[in-house]
């Protein structure tokens, strides 16, 4: 049988728990091959994001269109595109996709570094936090009346098939709302675990539902499967780094 193979365009964590480090690790535990095209390199650990380094936009396209065209993906994914000429060459390189493209638009690291422009990539499916699905939608997205509304909203501002809000910020428990194209408001909810430990959360929420898209399982159950995957890598998390250290991606 075919391998799966999936993709992520991501930056750089050299500290290992998020960007495409993260993604890699995750396309791993779901037993899918990985690629990895990056976009921008950070310094920064677990206290902090030091510096942030684009790459060339024409460097990007050039890994994109090498890798596409030889291993082609079963699915996507997008992280940190850094600035609006990587983010218009991740576009111009997935146009006419045929595989399912999931965007996590990435803005901001958790220390509030800049990491990418609001993404207004169509897709099969975008991934905003409460903060950029507010930006996206230009209104507070802070429950979940706001964020289906943020939903419908971002469905038409970006195109994208599919959205779901993630209200792992929110102040109950975390739950996360997925319009898809048909119109229905999906809802998942986990229980908020007390920890500092949730660096690259959102990155591996995505490679997770990614993975489970590269395996050809519907979009209900991939978002499903991914948020019981990341909830677990909380709660297990190895407790490394002096600050907001990673989720548990080794597996038990
Ligand atoms: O979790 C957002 C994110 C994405 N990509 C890279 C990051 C971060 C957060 O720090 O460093 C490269």
């Amino acid at each position: 049988m075919k391998r799966p193979v999936a993709l992520t365009i991501a930056g750089s964590d050299a500290s290992g728990g998020a960007g495409i480090q993260a993604d890699l690790k995750t396309f791993q535990r779901f037993g899918v091959y990985g690629e990895a095209v990056i976009t921008l390199i950070t310094v920064q650990n677990t206290l902090g994001v030091r510096r942030v380094e684009m790459l060339d936009a024409d460097l990007v396209e050039e890994q994109i269109g090498a890798v596409v065209d030889d291993i082609p993906p079963d699915a996507v994914k997008t992280g940190a595109l850094g600035n609006d000429a990587i983010a218009q060459a991740v576009a111009r390189a997935l146009e006419g996709a045929r595989f399912p493209v999931v965007v996590d638009p990435v803005m901001l690291s958790k220390s509030g570094a800049r990491l990418g422009p609001a993404a207004r990539m169509r897709a099969f499916l975008i991934t905003p936090n409460l903060a950029e699905a507010s930006a996206l939608a230009g209104i507070e997205v802070h429950d979940l009346v706001s964020m289906r509304a943020a939903a419908g909203e971002i469905a038409a501002i970006t195109g994208s098939s599919n959205v779901l809000i993630k209200g792992g910020h929110l102040a109950g428990a975390a739950l996360d709302v997925l319009l898809t194209s048909d119109g229905t408001f999906h809802e998942f909810e986990a229980e908020r675990i007390a920890t500092r430990h949730t660096h690259g959360t959102g990155c591996t929420y995505s490679a997770a539902i990614t993975a489970e898209l590269a395996k050809g399982t519907g979009l209900v159950e991939a978002v499903g499967r991914a948020k019981r995957f990341v909830t677990e890598a909380i709660r297990t998390n190895p407790g490394l780094g002096a600050g907001s250290g990673p989720v548990n991606l080794l597996g038990s």
